[in-house]
């Protein structure tokens, strides 16, 4: 496994050569949460891998055929397919490499996974505009409010459930997709809404001794960094702290 700390390729860049056979490659970016999604299950799964970094603040023209809209994560196979959108390319790890399933067996416990991961969906653009409104100075109690709200369907669910994780005792994929942006909380100055949730924040403090969790987790320090960089639209934005 290689590049995950690599310094990113930016438009001077010659595109990376093929996909060595046994390997799979991810276009990345070090502090992207859809990223570290693919990244978290390369991790748990054990997947042989390589990373490729991206900057996204200065993008190589090639990576336009790796990725039509210009977005990491993608997945390219050694047979040159490529694969796109965060929770697609989660899946097809999770098939193609069928050793440690991550999504459930069963199809309604799978359904109900993707269900939940569209409820989930509405909470990232929210934290976004938190994020803009404080850099705007602006007064950010709605935004706030609205995320505890959604916060606390999820604790609702846990609650009902009474299991430490979303599908069950074990971390499983649903987890793994909606944890980059609880590792966010604090960055994001949001970390006050889990005061009101407390099963949801018992699965936090589980979710970080999980050992992918571990080994992608960004100290809130170092993400804040990378974030008054990235909004600033800084070149260097993406290899913030190398
Ligand atoms: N829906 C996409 C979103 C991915 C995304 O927004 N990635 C950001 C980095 S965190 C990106 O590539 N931004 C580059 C751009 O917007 O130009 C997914 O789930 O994979």
């Amino acid at each position: 496994m290689s590049g995950e700390f690599a310094r990113s390729l930016g438009k001077e860049s010659a595109a990376p050569g093929p996909v060595p056979e046994g390997v799979i490659r991810l276009y990345s970016m070090r502090y992207c949460p859809f990223a570290q999604r693919t990244r978290l299950v390369l991790k748990a799964k054990g997947i042989n891998h390589e990373i490729v970094n991206i900057n996204l603040k200065n993008k190589p023209e090639w990576f336009f055929e790796k990725s039509p809209f210009g977005m990491v994560p993608v997945l390219e196979t050694s047979k040159g397919q490529l694969i796109y959108e965060s929770p697609i390319t989660c899946e097809y790890l999770d098939e193609a490499y069928p050793e440690k399933k991550l999504y459930p067996v069963d199809p309604y416990e799978k359904a109900y996974q993707k269900m939940l991961l569209d409820y989930f969906s509405k909470l990232p653009p929210i934290s976004h505009k938190h994020l803009l409104a404080i850099k705007n100075g602006e007064d950010t109690s709605a935004l706030k409010n609205e995320y505890q709200e959604k916060l606390l369907k999820l604790e609702e669910i846990l609650g009902k459930h009474k299991t430490k994780f979303f599908g069950g005792n074990s971390v499983s994929m649903i987890d793994y997709l909606i944890w980059p942006w609880f590792e966010r909380m604090e960055a994001f100055q949001l970390l006050e809404c889990l005061d009101h949730t407390p099963m949801l924040k018992c699965w936090v403090d589980v979710m970080k001794l999980d050992l992918a969790v571990q080994a992608t987790i960004t100290d809130p320090q170092i993400c804040k960094g990378f974030l008054e960089q990235y909004l600033k639209n800084s070149p260097e934005a993406c290899d913030y702290g190398l």
